[in-house]
């Protein structure tokens, strides 16, 4: 059955109370036991503050390495995971299994065939995988620039995803994200065509942006400008997790949030550590704007809006 099938079938309330579990830093040298323990410790927490969804961040296993140029393939691949669960994560789904609980979490995918993705799994509370996302918007760079303090290599180690699907779950319509997509409204609105309800966002953001340092004042504010953005206007709640704090010397941003589909920011980490925020999200609250302002059907003009999407024409 659709959402708004659901919305009109009254089964009311649509609400399930969500965590966003927030990392400090990862260092290079954690091991991927170290790093699960946190992750299960960060899981308990959100599981006896009721949840039934726990978001955790992009990435989420090691440290964000592509802050180096990293040539030697073996350690490279050392950053991926070929299996998940693995042998070092499948404590964690078991112990979310146990305790009944789904979630979303970041990891850097290398496939049988070699291709590697900036991947968010997402695990329903029975233990079945829902989906792997896998990250469309790759910034940064593919070449080592020296100029940098230090780099921002995804568009070397990873290749883009082919695009955004909103999966039943957790009672509603789930979408995910990672870190940069929430920048461009494009990913949100493709998940509000398909009539998402819950978009889960994991980032690591560092604070510094190299190419334009003047941005870095605005990080934070830009952080919440987007997600709120992207809820309001398409009608969705919007979790955005951080890996946050100083991570190998670089200074990322944490304010991990909770958004409600009016735009406001209902919960919000206050620290840049390990922290759990929690929030009650009623999925209802979705269609109080698919309905009425961000009624796509009776306002939106696509034949108005063909330049969004055509290829850009060589000048
Ligand atoms: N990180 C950053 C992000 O989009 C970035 C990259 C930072 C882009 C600041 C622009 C400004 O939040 C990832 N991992 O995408």
């Amino acid at each position: 059955m659709s959402a708004s099938g659901r919305w009109l079938s009254g089964t009311f309330p649509r609400e399930v109370v969500v965590a966003a579990a927030q990392m400090g830093p990862v260092a290079r040298g954690d091991t991927r036991a170290e790093v699960v323990e946190r992750l299960i410790t960060l899981l308990r927490t959100a599981h006896d503050r009721g949840a039934e969804l726990v978001v955790f961040p992009e990435l989420a296993l090691t440290t964000f390495f592509p802050r180096w140029a990293i040539d030697d393939v073996v350690e490279l691949d050392g950053y991926f995971e070929t299996h998940l669960p693995g042998p070092a994560t499948q404590p964690l789904f078991d112990e979310a299994k146990r305790l009944g609980v789904g979630f979303q979490l970041g990891y850097a995918e290398i496939t049988p065939d070699g291709h590697r993705y900036n991947t968010a799994i997402l695990v329903e509370r029975d233990g079945t995988v829902v989906s792997r996302y896998r990250k469309v918007h790759v910034p940064g760079h593919d070449q080592e620039e020296p100029w940098r303090a230090f780099q921002h290599l995804e568009r070397r180690y990873f290749e883009p995803g082919p695009g955004f699907q909103v999966h039943e779950a957790f009672g509603g319509l789930v979408g995910q994200a990672t870190c940069n997509d929430r920048r461009w409204p494009e990913t949100y609105r493709v998940l509000g065509l398909q009539g998402v309800e819950l978009v889960l966002i994991g980032y690591n953001t560092p604070i510094h942006y190299l190419p334009d340092p003047g941005q870095d004042r605005l990080a934070g504010h830009h952080n919440t400008l987007v997600m709120a953005a992207g809820a309001y206007q398409n009608g969705t709640w919007v979790v955005g997790v951080a890996k946050g704090g100083v991570e190998e010397g670089v200074w990322s941003l944490a304010e991990s949030q909770i958004i409600s589909p009016g735009g406001e920011v209902v919960a919000r980490a206050i620290t840049e550590g390990d922290e759990v925020v929690i929030a009650l999200v009623d999925l209802d609250r979705c269609w109080d704007y698919k309905r009425t302002v961000f009624n796509f059907a009776q306002y939106r003009l696509p034949d108005r809006y063909r330049m969004i999407t055509e290829e850009p024409k060589p000048d």
